[in-house]
C-alpha cells in the first residue's frame, strides 16, 4: 500500500486522535507536499492547489481504473471510479456531489471526473459513443462562456447551478446526457460589483471576433465604451483563444450557423441596449443615444419603432380594456435593464436546451430501460460578499440544502449498512442545519413565504415593509436577526441589513431590491416584441409572447418560489441515487499555490462537518469489506488461508485468519462483510501483506524456474 510514501495519513480516520489540531496538521502536511486529496472513508476531501498538477494524465488514469479506493493514493479519480463501478456492476444510478465555497475547485473537479469517465469507457472505440463523450466535454466550454464570470472570489466563478446526468447503456458506455441548470445570476448582466466582471461571453465577442464580424454587430473592440461592461473590472483574461474555443465547441455540438449567429447577435443587442439612455425633456421621455437603439433593434431583428415603443410605454389590460401608459425615465431605465437581463437569461436556457439536444440519448426506448446514470452536481458555492443580495440569499440557501442532504445521507447510509449487516450502532451528535433550511423555506413562516406575501400585496409595499414583516415573524429565530431587532449590533450597519447565521457562517444581507428581484417583473410588451422578432430562434425563446394580452394578467410564480421548487426537485433526484462526495477546500483567499491560511481552512473544515464525518466513520468501523474480497487481499498472511482455504465458506476463512492474527476483538462479522473497527488493525494487515509479497514473488519465481 502506498500509505508510507505520502505525508500524513491518507484517510482522516487513521488519525490517532480526532481533534481539529490533528486534522489540520494532516491537511497542512499533505498540502505542502502536493497531496491535495485525502479521504474520510469514501468521501474525498480536495484542496485547491492553485497550480497545474501532473496527476491527471493517462498513466494515472490507468492506475485508478477498476481499483478500490484504498489501493492507490487518494484521488478524485478513485471516487469517479467507485461511482462508475457501482453503476456498472449493480446497474444502480449514482451521483457525485461536489461542494465547497466559491473558488474551492468544484467546477475543476467536475471536469476532471468527466474526463476520467470519458477515458475509461468505450474500449471498443464506437463512433457514436466517442461523439457523445466529446459533446459532454465540449459542453463545458460553452457553459462556462455564458454562465461564468470573474468575481472577487474566483476568476472563473460559476454563476449558475449545473446538474448533469450522464447516461450509460447496459455495457456501461456513455450514450447520452442531460443538463439541468439552476438560477443564473442575471443581475450581473446589467451591474457588477467593483473588481468583478460581466459574463465571459461579452468580452470574448469583443476581443475574439474579427473586425468583419464586429462590423456586423455594430460593435467596437473597446469594452470601456459599453455601460454594461465598464462598471466593474476591465481585466483581460484569455478571451481571444476562448472565443475560438467557444466557436469550435458550437461546431462539435452541432449548432447550426444561424443558431450561432443568433447567440452572438443577442449578446451584441444587450451591449447596445445598455448604452441606450433616457431623458425627460419638457415632460417628454426621449432616447438620447439613437444609434444604439437602432443597432439593438437590428440585432434583435425587430423594427426600431417597435423597440422604441416597448421601451417607453406599456400596455395595460384592465376590465377588458387595453390602454397605453407612458413610462417616466426611471421606469424606462428599469424596464430596459429588466429586458437585458431577461434576454440573457432566456438565451442561456435556450443554449442549454440546444446542448441537451446534442447529447440526449437517441437509442430506442426498449434499450433505454436498461440504462443507468451518474449525476454530477456542480453548483455555486457558499458566498459572502461585502454586499449580499437576493442572489447570494438563493445561492446560500442552495448550499444549506446540499449540506442537509450530506448530513442525512452520510448518517443514513452508515446506519442502514449496519442494520443490513446486523451490527449494533450508536448515534453521533451533529449540528443539523435543518433549522436554517426551515427558516428559509417553511410554508407561511419562512423567509421565501414572507417575501412572496409582500410581492402579492397590492399597493406600495417597499423592501423596508418586507423587512418589518420578517422581523415580526422571525424575531425569536436563533439564526435570524436584523438591525431593527438589534440596533446595537455594529456589524449591521444599514437600516436595511439582516443577518442569517448559516451553517457556514454569518451572512449580512441587504434587503434593498429583494422585492423586485423576487417579483422579477418583465413588462408583457417586451415578451410580445421578442416573440415577433424575425429571428426564428429568438422568437422561440419567448413562447408566452404569443398569448392574448387580456389573458396574461395572471401573476407568474416568484423567483424565490421557483428556486425553492427547483431545489426540492434536485434533492428528490439525488435521493434516488447512491451518492459519492467531493468536499472542496480553498487554502487561501489570494489564489496562491503556497499559502495555507490556517484560519480560513479551519473554518471550512468546521462548517463542512468534516470532523463529525470522521467521528461517525470511526465510531462505526473504519473499514468494511466483502468476505471474498478480503480473503483475496490478505489470504497470503495466514498459514490457514494461503495458498488456498478449503475448510468452509469465505466468511469462515476470514474468521480463521483474523483469529490467528489476534484481531478478533477488533472486528465484527456482518452477513456479507467483515467490519474492522480500528485503523491499526487495517494498518497491521496491510503491513503484513506488504512483508509477504517479496516472499511470494520469490516463491513464484522458484516455481516458474522449476517448470522450465
Ligand atoms: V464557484 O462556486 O463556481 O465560484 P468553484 O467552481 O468551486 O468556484 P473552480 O473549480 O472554478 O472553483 O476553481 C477555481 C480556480 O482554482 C480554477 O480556475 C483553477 O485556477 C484553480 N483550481 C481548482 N482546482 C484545481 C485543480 N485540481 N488543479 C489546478 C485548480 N487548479
Ligand atoms: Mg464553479
Amino acid at each position: 500500500m502506498a500509505m508510507q510514501r505520502e505525508a500524513g495519513v491518507q484517510d482522516f480516520v487513521l488519525l490517532d486522535q480526532v481533534t481539529i489540531e490533528k486534522f489540520m496538521d494532516n491537511l497542512r502536511k499533505r498540502y505542502q507536499v502536493g497531496s491535495i486529496y485525502t479521504y474520510i472513508g469514501e468521501v474525498c476531501v480536495s484542496m485547491n492547489p492553485y497550480r497545474q498538477m501532473n496527476i491527471y494524465g493517462p498513466e494515472t488514469i490507468r492506475k485508478y481504473k477498476g481499483r478500490e479506493l484504498f489501493e492507490n493514493v487518494p484521488h478524485v479519480f478513485a471516487v469517479a471510479d467507485a461511482a462508475y463501478r457501482v453503476l456498472k456492476q449493480r446497474h444502480q444510478d449514482t451521483c457525485i456531489l461536489i461542494s465547497g465555497e466559491s473558488g474551492a475547485g468544484k467546477t475543476e473537479a467536475s471536469k476532471i471526473i468527466m474526463k476520467y469517465i470519458a477515458a475509461v469507457t468505450n474500449a471498443q472505440g464506437q463512433n457514436e459513443i466517442e461523439r457523445v463523450k466529446n459533446v459532454l466535454i465540449q459542453s463545458n466550454a460553452i457553459l462556462e462562456t455564458f454562465g461564468n464570470a470573474k468575481t472577487n472570489r474566483n476568476d472563473n466563478s460559476s454563476r449558475f447551478g449545473k446538474y448533469m446526468d450522464i447516461e450509460f447503456d447496459y455495457k456501461a458506455d456513455p450514450v447520452g446526457g442531460i443538463i439541468t441548470n439552476y438560477l443564473l445570476e442575471k443581475s450581473r448582466v446589467v451591474q457588477q460589483q467593483p473588481g468583478e466582471r460581466n459574463f465571459h461571453s461579452f468580452y470574448q465577442l469583443l476581443r475574439g471576433a474579427n473586425d468583419n464580424e464586429l462590423r456586423q454587430y455594430d460593435l467596437s473592440k473597446e469594452t470601456s465604451k459599453y455601460h454594461y461592461l465598464n462598471q466593474g473590472s476591465m481585466d483581460i483574461l484569455t478571451e481571444k483563444s476562448d472565443y475560438k474555443g467557444t466557436c469550435n465547441a458550437f461546431k462539435t455540438l452541432g449548432f447550426q450557423a444561424d443558431e450561432v449567429q443568433t447567440i452572438w447577435r443577442t449578446i451584441a443587442s444587450i451591449l447596445h441596449l445598455g448604452n441606450v439612455e433616457f431623458q425627460t425633456i419638457e415632460e417628454e421621455l426621449v432616447i438620447t443615444n439613437k444609434s444604439h437603439l437602432q443597432s439593438a433593434a437590428k440585432m434583435l431583428q425587430v423594427t426600431e419603432a417597435e423597440l422604441l415603443t416597448a421601451l417607453t410605454e406599456r400596455t395595460i389590460a384592465a376590465g377588458g380594456n387595453v390602454m397605453k401608459k407612458d413610462h417616466n425615465a426611471t421606469q424606462a431605465e428599469y424596464g430596459k435593464d429588466a429586458l437585458a437581463k431577461a434576454i440573457y437569461d432566456r438565451l442561456f436556457t435556450w443554449i442549454i436546451s440546444r446542448i441537451n439536444r446534442a447529447i440526449l440519448f437517441r437509442g430506442s426506448k426498449s434499450q433505454a430501460r436498461f440504462n443507468s446514470v451518474i449525476g454530477v452536481l456542480d453548483i455555486y458555492g457558499f458566498e459572502i460578499f461585502d454586499s449580499n443580495s437576493f442572489e447570494q440569499f438563493c445561492i446560500n440557501y442552495c448550499n444549506e440544502k446540499l449540506q442537509q442532504l450530506f448530513i442525512e445521507l452520510v448518517l443514513k447510509q452508515e446506519q442502514e449498512e449496519y442494520q443490513r449487516e446486523g451490527i449494533e450502532w450508536t448515534n453521533i451528535e451533529y449540528f443539523n442545519n435543518k433549522i436554517i433550511c426551515d427558516l428559509v423555506e417553511q410554508p407561511h413562516k419562512g423567509i421565501i413565504a414572507i417575501m412572496d406575501e409582500a410581492c402579492l400585496t397590492v399597493g406600495n409595499v417597499t423592501d423596508e415593509t418586507l423587512l418589518g414583516a420578517m422581523d415580526k415573524s422571525l424575531s425569536k429565530h436563533p439564526h435570524y436577526t436584523s438591525r431593527q431587532l438589534k440596533p446595537t449590533d455594529k456589524e449591521l450597519k444599514h437600516r436595511e441589513d439582516f443577518r442569517v447565521t448559516h451553517y457556514a457562517g454569518d451572512v449580512i444581507y441587504n434587503i434593498k431590491g429583494f422585492i423586485e428581484k423576487n417579483k422579477d417583473t418583465l413588462y408583457q410588451d417586451f415578451k410580445r416584441l421578442l416573440r415577433n422578432s424575425k429571428d426564428a430562434n429568438l422568437s422561440e425563446m419567448w413562447p408566452e409572447g404569443a398569448q392574448d394580452i387580456k389573458k396574461t394578467t395572471k401573476r407568474p410564480l416568484t423567483a424565490g418560489t421557483l428556486f425553492q421548487r427547483s431545489m426540492a426537485d434536485l434533492v428528490a433526484t439525488l435521493l434516488k441515487k447512491e451518492p459519492f462526495y467531493v468536499r472542496c477546500i480553498k487554502p487561501n483567499d489570494l489564489k496562491s499555490s503556497t499559502v495555507f491560511d490556517e484560519e480560513r481552512v479551519q473554518h471550512q473544515v468546521r462548517y463542512l462537518g468534516l470532523l463529525e464525518n470522521v467521528r461517525v466513520r470511526r465510531a462505526g468501523f473504519v473499514h468494511r469489506q466483502r468476505y471474498d474480497k478480503f480473503l483475496l487481499r490478505y489470504k497470503m498472511i495466514s498459514q490457514y488461508t494461503w495458498p488456498n482455504f478449503h475448510a468452509g465458506s469465505e466468511r469462515d476463512g476470514v474468521r480463521v485468519l483474523i483469529e490467528e492474527k489476534g484481531f478478533a476483538q477488533d472486528v465484527k462479522y456482518g452477513h456479507t462483510k467483515i467490519f474492522i473497527r480500528s485503523p491499526r488493525t487495517l494498518f497491521a494487515l496491510e503491513q503484513q501483506r506488504n512483508e509477504m509479497i517479496p516472499h511470494i514473488v520469490t516463491l513464484l519465481q522458484k516455481q516458474v524456474r522449476g517448470w522450465i
